[in-house]
């Protein structure tokens, strides 16, 4: 695990990220997170690798999300003011759940992070199942429906850049 991770942190820093992507944030709304309105999901460039890829801004609105891969997805949630957003297919229906790592900072301090977790409804709009904050490993249970899509949201209340991987569930 300790090789997976280190690894893990070499891509991102390599990949960085752009205050450009900020943008969007003032279409999120704060406080009540518990439905969002229906939206139209925007057509990204495909993540060219299946397996490890990297989260590919902008991702701070739910139409803009990440499709994780087999595998994991790296991110970088930058401070408060950033929201990544990624989204997965349901391929069986059985419980399972979604998993985020939260790494350090280079100077080996742990940092916090927030998963939630949201299922795409039948008419667009997006129904909160739940949240976990904290460091290292975080997760939120939830009994997956085949063929519905989920949606994972990551952000921080630290004033840092903190890296994070977002896990593939199993299904
Ligand atoms: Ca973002």
């Amino acid at each position: 695990m300790k090789k997976m991770i280190s690894g893990f942190l070499g891509l991102t820093m390599i990949v960085g990220f752009s205050s450009a992507a900020f943008a969007n944030e003032s279409t999120i709304a704060s406080g009540d997170d518990s439905t969002y309105p229906k939206f139209v999901k925007i057509q990204k460039p495909s993540l060219a690798v299946i397996g490890d890829a990297d989260e590919v801004e902008p991702n701070n609105t739910p139409g803009y999300a990440d499709e994780v891969p087999e595998g994991n997805i790296n991110g970088v949630v930058s401070g408060s003011g950033d929201i990544d957003w990624f989204f997965f297919n349901a391929t069986d229906s059985v419980s399972t759940s979604a998993y985020v790592f939260f790494q350090e900072d280079s100077a080996g301090n742990n940092l916090s992070g927030t998963i939630t977790l949201y299922k795409e409804n039948t008419d667009g709009t997006l129904t909160r199942i739940g949240s976990s904050t904290g460091e290292e490993w975080e997760y939120v249970d939830f009994n997956a429906v085949e063929g519905k899509n989920y949606y994972v949201k990551i952000t921080t209340s630290s004033s840092k850049n903190v890296p994070y991987m977002v896990e593939y569930p199993a299904f």
